[in-house]
């Protein structure tokens, strides 16, 4: 059988393990192939092959369910359960989603893209089957990073409590989150996994084997049971604390030896109560060049399959925001000693795995916790030191309370920068960076700005590291304008104050961070229709400038705000309260991100679809100010 014909999981049952090899040869290939060509997760999904297929293979599909944690990793469960032939539209506009949406597939039991979710909402469905009597399997698939989140740990204290609630937990731990996984439990995990006398008899054992004419190259079923047995004899205490939490340990198993997941998964379904099966992979197994470098494959943009290498960029670009920030950050706490970088397990992506580098003391990665991170930051602040939350903008919606009543109550100097705020592109609804406005502004003590472009965001961490209550800054996923840059001796920008870029008498166009700049294009587009535009970078979302706005706003036909964030509560909607609070009566406009959840596309379609592109802006801004004319029956 080929991959191609597999459009139900269900059909993988009775395969023997040499089919099933080859269909796992199959759907690396594809996954490879795929991921090279449009991007996407990679070291993730090769590291879950085998895994997946051994589930599969000892569930029913049609009634039992699995929840996967992110979703990230899930590619291989895509290509098994009727997607393999439109998997080619990966994470592109209308396409398959690089994550996991109940709406895709009835085999996407649970949405996801963030982390450490999965326990929680399976053992929901399991309590919800247990009560409507009703007999399917529950399996929730997590890796090792995810279960360094708060929530993961969180549901195994309940499951745990719930001796009559049949649940399995497939743990994937490969030993990485996107970068090597931190904490004391991936280190206890660590030591679970064959310690390395034991590796030296089990290898011995079979070596000695090999010889034997009946054995031949691979260890027989007969043989891997006596080495799993001798394996228990020499750590009798592996699992302990997952045992003692009151769930029944199994593993830790090879996650590349489908006979030992398939024996492992067919015992581990058969146990009551909650279940924990301890599987071991390689991230990106499979293809040498992912193995060897787990956190560049973790996710690629295209890249060529013999080399590894990305396609080279046309010309060159502008740096990214990400690379800014870091540089500039690491510059100011060189410095500073008192600033401490802190990430939740997103070092490359914010990029303060510079920092890292440069200052290890001063960086910290907390793992895929940003709760604790925001409160961790609340702590340091209090004894003086000067903490910088490096979180994007949809991870530090999980620290909402934290935000408010660790750092905001207490009005203490943390200062935090949220990268990817607005559009992210192909990473869909559950990663747009579009709520954070909305969910900072409100919060009293909380000063909310956004750079124009990448110089301003250099002055705005300057104004961020010596502000003495909790400040924060959003700025764009991708690179910026390639405006010249400082490498010392900024300025920090007065709290609260907008800049003028361009007078104009007939309406107020308000941009905020990434929207400037298409504010100004816009503006000239409408200067060439007679319509003149004053142009205010307004940098503060909050403290707002009215003192520069109000007045200005008095004097026009019309003002628009421009936002890349959700409309409802955001920077628009501080602008209309200010205007209404002052009784200045003007028409307002507010552009940005209407309500509704924006769906994976490239950056450049999704502006497009929410008429967020200059030109849309100035022919939506025409069609409001310019007399239409009268239709004549
Ligand atoms: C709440 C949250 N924070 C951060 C992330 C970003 N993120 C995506 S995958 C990942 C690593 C997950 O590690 P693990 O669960 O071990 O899976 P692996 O990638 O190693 O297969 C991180 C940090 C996220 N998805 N959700």
């Amino acid at each position: 059988m080929h991959l191609s014909e597999i459009t139900h999981p269900n059909q993988l049952h009775g395969l023997s393990i040499t089919q099933l090899k080859q269909i796992a040869r199959q759907i690396r290939e594809k996954h490879l192939e795929t991921v090279a060509t449009s991007g996407g997760h990679l070291g993730p999904g090769l590291g879950v092959v085998e895994l997946t297929l051994g589930l599969y293979q000892t569930l029913d599909l049609d009634h039992d369910k699995v929840i996967w944690d992110v979703g990230h990793q899930a590619y291989p469960h895509k290509l098994i359960t009727g997607r393999y032939d439109r998997f080619h539209t990966l994470r592109q506009k209308g396409g398959v989603a690089g994550y996991l949406k109940r709406c895709e597939s009835r085999f996407d039991h649970f949405g996801a893209g963030h982390a450490s979710t999965s326990i929680s909402a399976a053992l929901g469905m399991a309590l919800a089957r247990d009560r409507q009597g009703e007999t399917y399997k529950v399996a929730a698939v997590i890796g090792d990073g995810a279960l360094t989140g708060g929530m993961a740990l969180e549901a195994i204290n309940h499951a745990g409590h719930l001796p009559k609630t049949n649940l399995l937990v497939v743990l994937n731990d490969n030993e990485m989150s996107i970068s090597p996984n931190v904490g004391a439990i991936p280190r206890y995990l660590n030591k679970m996994r064959l310690s390395p006398p034991l590796q030296f008899l089990t290898d011995n054992l079979e070596e000695q084997f090999k010889n034997l004419p009946f054995v031949g190259d691979s260890l027989t079923p007969e043989l891997s049971r006596i080495k799993e047995g001798m394996k228990r004899l020499a750590v009798p205490k592996v699992g302990a604390v997952f045992e003692e939490l009151g769930f029944t340990y199994m593993g830790p198993v090879d996650g590349h030896n489908l006979e030992e997941l398939i024996a492992t998964f067919t015992a581990a379904h058969k146990h009551p109560g909650p279940v924990l099966v301890h599987v071991a992979t390689t991230k990106g197994k499979g293809y040498a060049i992912a193995e060897a470098d787990q956190v560049g494959y973790h996710a690629q943009n295209p890249f060529n399959l013999a080399t590894g290498k990305a396609a080279p960029a046309s010309k060159p670009k502008p740096p990214a925001y990400a690379k800014v920030f870091a540089h500039t950050l690491t510059k100011l706490a060189e410095d500073n000693p008192k600033i401490i970088g802190i990430t939740a397990a997103m070092a490359t992506g914010t990029g303060l795995d510079k920092l890292q580098q440069k200052l290890p003391d001063q960086y910290i990665d907390v793992g895929i916790a940003e709760q604790h991170a925001v409160t961790l930051a609340a702590g340091m602040a209090c004894e003086g030191l000067r903490p910088v939350c490096a979180i994007y903008s949809t991870f530090l919606q999980r620290a909402f309370d934290q935000i408010i009543h660790d750092v905001c109550i207490q009005n203490l100097p943390v200062f935090f920068c949220l990268d990817r705020a607005g559009i992210v592109g192909a990473d869909g609804p559950t990663h747009q960076g579009a709520y954070d406005i909305a969910y900072l502004r409100c919060i009293p003590n909380m000063v909310v700005m956004a750079p124009k472009d990448e110089a301003e965001l250099q002055r705005m961490l300057v104004t961020g590291v010596q502000h003495s209550g909790p400040i924060a800054m959003r700025y764009p996923r991708g690179n910026g304008y390639g405006v010249p840059l400082m490498e010392e001796g900024w300025e920090p920008l007065p709290i609260g104050k907008a800049e003028i870029l361009r007078q104009g008498d007939d309406i107020l166009l308000l941009g905020y961070g990434a929207m400037v700049y298409p504010a100004m294009q816009a503006a000239e587009i409408l200067g060439e229709h007679g319509i003149e535009a004053t142009v205010v970078n307004a940098r503060f979302a909050k403290p707002l400038d009215q003192e520069l706005i109000l007045p200005i706003a008095r004097r026009m036909r019309r003002v628009v705000t421009l936002e890349e964030g959700c409309i409802m509560g955001g920077f628009g909607s501080a602008v209309v309260e200010s205007l209404m609070d002052h009784e200045v009566m003007v028409p307002v406009t507010r552009l940005g991100i209407p309500d509704l959840l924006v769906d994976h596309a490239t950056p450049e379609q999704a502006y497009a679809t929410l008429g967020l592109t200059p030109p849309q802006i100035a022919e939506r801004i025409l069609q409001l100010v310019q007399p239409q004319p009268v239709a004549v029956s």
